[in-house]
């Protein structure tokens, strides 16, 4: 494949206005007869007729009512040419295709067996080409009417995209329902669903005053488990109304899930269709942290029927436009729904574990990349979570009101339009009357910048001189390193703990306790005064800017600020800044640990303190930022500091942890209601503290809330623990939750992921050991993900020394890459780090990445992550 450059685009030289499809489904062969009415654009008059099309079957074709024959147009595996169209032209082909066949989930597909399966598509990013030829292209929107004929019994529902538009019977038990979608989509957005599908209903009156019918669609088994989502999808109705004045635009919204998904889930118009991980929830069967995804998924796919669906991206470059704002609008519903501080706080846990160590290695690259080989594997972090950065700094240095008027008037503009990045900066900045063009760096440098402060404070004065600068991250030297615009909200501590109301030398009065200043060149000094005593800097309040801190604070000012910041993320944020200090440090630094541990006692002893934040502040950075640290990385150096680290704490907090276990365990009532997950969460880190020296005390616990759980979170607290632990307990324990949940397959992913992570050597053959079950599944992506997604994760098997993990997981990349390309480049990408870790582990991973590029056959997905990694 030929990589695929930003400054090559071209607007389309034929679009689409209108489409008819025609499905006669069923899952070993499907004819699909689409009519489309194409238009040429006159200004590329000689511009022949090409449209995109893959492992599709031909079975007719014609021209305005003329048949062609094979001279007439030109077929390769990319698609179909017909060179003397001209024009305003109506073509008409039928194809065949296998769905049966189609492990890799792209195009339409059967999720389950072929007797009991349904039918479903995934169309984003390329898939639309894989269901009929066509322009399948973000920047041409077309109208879809979709007729569905299928036979009754094994496909009872048949739904697509729009509002429903008739539906009736047919001779030889097959019925028929067609649909009819009024708004203008690109192909990425197409959907159907066939099959024996349950529902539960609801209606959602708009604030336009429409009233929609709102149907989940679940296989019989898990349709009791649907309540969460349909009141999650209300929620997010009402806030989109409330905070975007974005209000539904169709008479039905309508989703469905399976358990055959490779994403988690996808915004098609009117019909989202969810893994069933990110939909399905259960106090019995899911964690209160799966509530919380399921929430935030349902809200992600919803919040795009505006951004991504009535306003698309022009091209895939484009793609952060979507999904960077949409996350960013998922974000902040969440914070709506539960605690700001909390929820920014797992965001940027996510940001620096994920998106952090992309930005530092090989698979780096900008949020609006300049080239791509395959657009598949561009569904990353920074695609994501670094894109809603940027929104959230745009959003904090315009203010609430004038990020929503920006967003109003990103609206008005490009509604039903294929828009840029240009287009969304242009449209907050216009209405503002300020120019944001310098955020487009952000768009374009990959890397993660580093935000240095340094503070001077003048008693003669009583001034504080704080300077701020900033250093591109080397990574791209090559592109744009033009210096970025970075709001850095901020406050100054004084020892006491009060917050100094803030005046700038020159100002005539103090302007609150809380300022944004936006840092847009290399460096700059803020002087503040009447500051009566040496102050700490709180900075990058709720976390402001996607930087990395490298401020000139002391222990004890990060005690301080642990202790007394009014901000929850910064409180956290000083508590993973001691630890880090004290992970670098081997855990041998006696202020450091001082600090630490009495800031963590006194949080524990602040009866006010949300319990769900003081779990945060209990907590260590995860494995992955600690292990970027050091020079070289090597696993048992990693693991031995973060032992050290984590005994540490269990240790000086023993009496307060089990006094807290033990209070908080009697109050367990297994309830969903508001406060109870988050007194779940420090009870669980408890329990995972009494058990980090595999004390009796702390094992006993274990065992006893494992046998008495109330709710999954107990149940897969205890049970981890357990499994750490080892033993006759783990495999006790193994078995039976196995025997409580056997015919629920997201339970089993848990079962199967907690064998993954022990960290262990010996994971490896427990691993080997459970793919060779009859309830794990190759071609089944929550299956693969569940058991090698924590593989790679785990420090211990996958990175053992004798290279065994990294040669066993390269083989099953392997075995992927034939069943599901975009699972096997995702697992491939987890050797992204390998230049980062010691010579021996570095070559061992190195040689593995070399068999693997060797291969005769590769798919492009996976040719291009270990193309990128080996560079
Ligand atoms: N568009 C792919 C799935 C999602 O991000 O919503
Ligand atoms: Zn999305």
């Amino acid at each position: 494949r030929a990589p695929v450059y930003l400054h090559d685009y071209r607007a389309p030289a034929w679009s689409v206005r209108n489409v008819a499809l025609e499905f006669d489904l069923d899952a070993a062969q499907t004819e699909v007869l689409a009519e489309l009415e194409l238009q040429q654009d006159p200004a590329q008059a000689d511009a022949a007729l090409f449209l995109h099309g893959e492992a599709l079957e031909l079975l007719e074709i014609s021209l305005d009512g003329c048949e062609l024959s094979p001279a007439d147009y030109q077929l390769d595996a990319n698609g179909l040419t017909v060179p003397h169209a001209r024009g305003n032209v109506r073509l008409r082909t039928r194809v065949r295709i296998a769905p049966e066949l189609n492990t890799a989930l792209q195009g339409l597909y059967l999720s389950g067996s072929h007797e009991a399966g349904f039918l479903l598509t995934q169309c984003e990013a390329e898939g639309f080409r894989r269901i009929t030829f066509f322009t399948d292209r973000p920047d041409v929107l077309a109208r879809y009417s979709v007729m569905l004929r299928a036979d009754r019994a094994r496909y009872p529902v048949l739904l697509a995209n729009g509002n429903p538009d008739g539906a009736g019977e047919l001779p030889d038990g097959r019925h028929w329902a067609r649909w009819l979608d009024p708004h203008p989509k690109p192909s990425y957005l197409f959907a159907l669903v066939a099959g024996k599908l349950e529902h539960i209903e609801d209606h959602y009156r708009t604030s336009e005053g429409r009233d929609v019918c709102l149907r989940i669609y679940a296989e019989a088994n898990a349709i009791a488990q649907c309540d969460h989502a349909m009141r999650s999808l209300k929620h997010s109705m009402r806030w989109d109304e409330e905070k975007f004045g974005r209000a539904y635009d169709l008479d039905v919204f309508n989703i469905v899930a399976t358990h055959d998904f490779t994403m988690g889930a996808m915004e098609n118009k009117g019909l989202n269709i969810f893994n069933a991980k990110y939909l399905l929830a259960n106090m019995q069967t899911s964690t209160d942290a799966d509530f919380a995804h399921v929430e935030a998924v349902v809200a992600h796919e919803y919040f795009h029927n505006w951004t991504g669906n009535r306003v698309t991206c022009r091209d895939w470059f484009q793609l952060s436009l979507k999904e960077g704002l949409t996350v960013y609008r998922e974000q902040e519903f969440c914070a709506d729904m539960g605690s700001r501080s909390l929820k920014r706080i797992e965001d940027v846990q996510t940001l620096w574990r994920a998106q952090f160590a992309e930005d530092a290695g090989p698979l780096a690259h900008a949020v609006r990349p300049e080239h791509y080989l395959e657009i598949n594997n561009f569904y990353t972090a920074t695609i994501y979570e670094k894109g809603a950065e940027i929104v959230r700094m745009l959003a904090v240095a315009l203010g609430r009101d004038g990020f929503r008027r920006g967003m109003d008037l990103y609206f008005a503009r490009h509604d039903g339009q294929a828009a840029t990045v240009e287009d969304f900066l242009a449209a907050l900045g216009d209405a503002n009357k300020t120019d944001l063009s310098n955020y487009l760096s952000w768009y374009r440098q990959a890397g993660t910048p580093r935000l240095s402060a340094n503070g001077r404070y003048d008693a003669a004065t009583r001034t504080y001189h704080l300077q701020l600068s900033q250093q591109v991250a080397s990574i791209l030297l090559a592109a744009d390193n033009s210096p970025l615009p970075i709001p850095v909200a901020l406050s100054l501590y004084l020892p006491n703990g009060d917050a100094v109301p803030l005046r700038l030398a020159g100002e005539v009065a103090a302007s609150g306790i809380e300022r944004v200043f936006v840092l847009d060149r290399d460096s700059m000094t803020l002087v503040f005064e009447d500051v009566f005593a040496p102050p700490v800097p709180s900075l990058l309040r709720g976390y402001s800017a996607p930087v990395l801190p490298q401020f000139d604070v002391s222990a004890d000012d990060l005690a301080l600020l642990l202790r007394a910041d009014s901000d929850g993320c910064n409180r956290w944020m000083a508590a993973q800044a001691l630890m880090t200090r004290l992970f670098d440090a081997d855990v041998n630094d006696a202020t450091t640990l001082v600090a630490m541990n009495d800031g963590l006692a006194a949080a524990m002893d602040d009866a006010t303190l949300d319990p769900a934040l003081l779990a945060q502040l209990l907590s260590l950075p995860a494995d992955s930022i600690l292990a970027e640290r050091l020079a070289e990385i090597d696993p048992d150096v990693v693991h031995a500091r973060i032992g050290a680290l984590e005994k540490n704490i269990a240790m000086v907090l023993h009496a307060r942890v089990l006094a807290r276990y033990d209070a908080l365990s009697a109050d367990e009532t297994g309830a969903v209601e508001a406060r109870a997950p988050a007194r779940r969460r420090l009870k669980n880190r408890c329990l995972d503290l009494l058990c980090s020296r595999n004390d009796a005390a702390g094992i006993v616990r274990a065992l006893n809330q494992f046998e008495n759980a109330r709710c999954m979170t107990d149940s897969l607290a205890a049970l981890v623990c357990l499994v750490r632990a080892g033993g006759e307990p783990a495999e006790h324990a193994l078995a039976a939750f196995h025997a409580r949940h056997a015919d629920d397959a997201l339970v089993l992913d848990k079962w199967f992921a907690v064998q993954a992570a022990r960290p262990h050597a010996d994971t490896l053959d427990t691993v080997q050991a459970l793919t060779e079950r009859a309830d794990f599944r190759w071609n089944n992506p929550n299956k693969v993900y569940a058991l090698f997604m924590t593989l790679a994760r785990n420090l211990h098997a996958f990175h053992r020394a004798d290279g065994a993990g990294y040669a066993y997981f390269g083989a099953c990349v392997q075995r992927l890459d034939a069943i599901n390309p975009q699972v096997a480049a995702r697992l491939a990408a987890s050797f992204k780090e390998w230049r980062r870790y010691e010579p021996h582990r570095r070559a061992l991973m190195q040689s593995e990445l070399q068999r693997l590029i060797e291969l005769p056959t590769l798919s492009p997905d996976l040719r291009d992550i270990l193309q990128r990694a080996l560079a």
